[in-house]
């Protein structure tokens, strides 16, 4: 059976993917919302007990690529809600109002050449005209502040932001697919220096809802560090990162998604991107209890 606690190529990913929904058929299901530069299918899966276009929560994890906890602990999630759906009562609550959308490889270009050309790929594959370095950084490409400080115009830097707002399919397909469905939390997930982080990281001004995020962001990093005592530290994206500009979250908040959390996962600096493959597992079960934690608000505040 499946290995998670290992790393895997991204065609192991898919394969995975397809026999979820093989097995789980009235549970799981994939939805194709685009193609990569490369022409790899963005596959997001989505987890539904029924109905039509219910409120739902959205979990992106890999848009950089290097950052291979995340894509592991993807893989984890998604067996976690098959087998937790029916026996925990606080998943299966959530799931009976709420859909689950997972995108697991995000950056499925970038996820590939981490195996087969440079381990430490972050942006898009997508060569940039008049450069000889290629790609965008897809946490700088949204239509939230994009082009201001903590973004670069330059394309060989790892913080480029593109030639315009949506200008990589990664970016753009996850955009319409918000734009047609029901989100209500959106919840994107990074590593490394263990942060859950909410909006704004474009400007110094606070978000209309910081009590409430910054309280929920509270509860979600305590109930991580129940499991193993990782410590994470919360706020804002400018006061606990820095300044990044074009960011996901600020877009999904800007779209009144008013559960927009960005988390940096393990560790603090000491692997940084190349976490040893044992820390994948526990990683992954401390990061749920906080998943849950955001879930459940989400359930409870409609
Ligand atoms: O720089 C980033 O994109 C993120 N850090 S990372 O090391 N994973 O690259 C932090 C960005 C904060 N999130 C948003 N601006 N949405
Ligand atoms: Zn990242």
């Amino acid at each position: 059976s499946f290995d998670f606690a290992n790393y895997h190529t991204l065609e192991e990913i898919y394969s995975f993917q397809d026999l979820l929904v093989a097995e789980n058929p009235n549970f799981v299901s994939k939805i194709v919302i685009g193609q990569s530069y490369e022409g790899r299918p963005l596959n997001v899966l989505k987890f539904s007990t029924g109905g039509t276009n219910r409120p739902a929560v959205w979990i992106d994890t890999g848009i950089h690529s290097r950052e291979w906890v995340t894509q592991a602990s993807g893989l984890w999630f998604a067996k976690k809600i098959v087998t937790d759906y029916g026996t925990d009562p606080t998943l299966t609550a959530i799931l009976s109002q709420l859909d689950i959308f997972l995108e697991i490889a995000t950056n499925p270009d970038g996820y590939a050449f981490t195996h087969s050309g440079n381990r430490m790929w972050r942006k898009t594959r997508k060569p940039n005209p008049g450069s000889s370095c290629v790609g965008v950084d897809p946490n700088r490409n949204w239509d939230a502040g994009f082009g201001g400080p903590g973004s670069s115009g330059n394309p060989c830097s790892q913080t480029y932001r593109g030639p315009r707002a949506e200008s990589e399919s990664e970016v753009n397909s996850i955009v319409e697919f918000v734009k047609s469905h029901n989100i209500k939390a959106f919840i994107s997930i990074h590593s490394y220096s263990q942060l859950l982080m909410f909006p704004y990281g474009y400007i110094r001004s606070r978000i209309k809802d910081y009590t409430e995020l910054n309280n929920l962001a509270q509860k979600a990093v305590t109930d991580l560090a129940s499991l193993y005592g990782t410590s994470y530290k919360f706020g804002s994206i400018i006061n606990a990162i820095y300044q990044a500009s074009g960011g996901s979250i600020d877009w999904t908040y800007s779209q009144g998604i008013k559960y927009s959390y960005t988390f940096e996962l393990r560790d603090t600096g000491h692997y940084g991107f190349l976490l040893p493959a044992t820390q994948i597992i526990p990683t992954a079960q401390e990061t749920w209890l906080a998943l849950m934690t955001i879930m459940d608000h989400t359930l409870k505040n409609p």
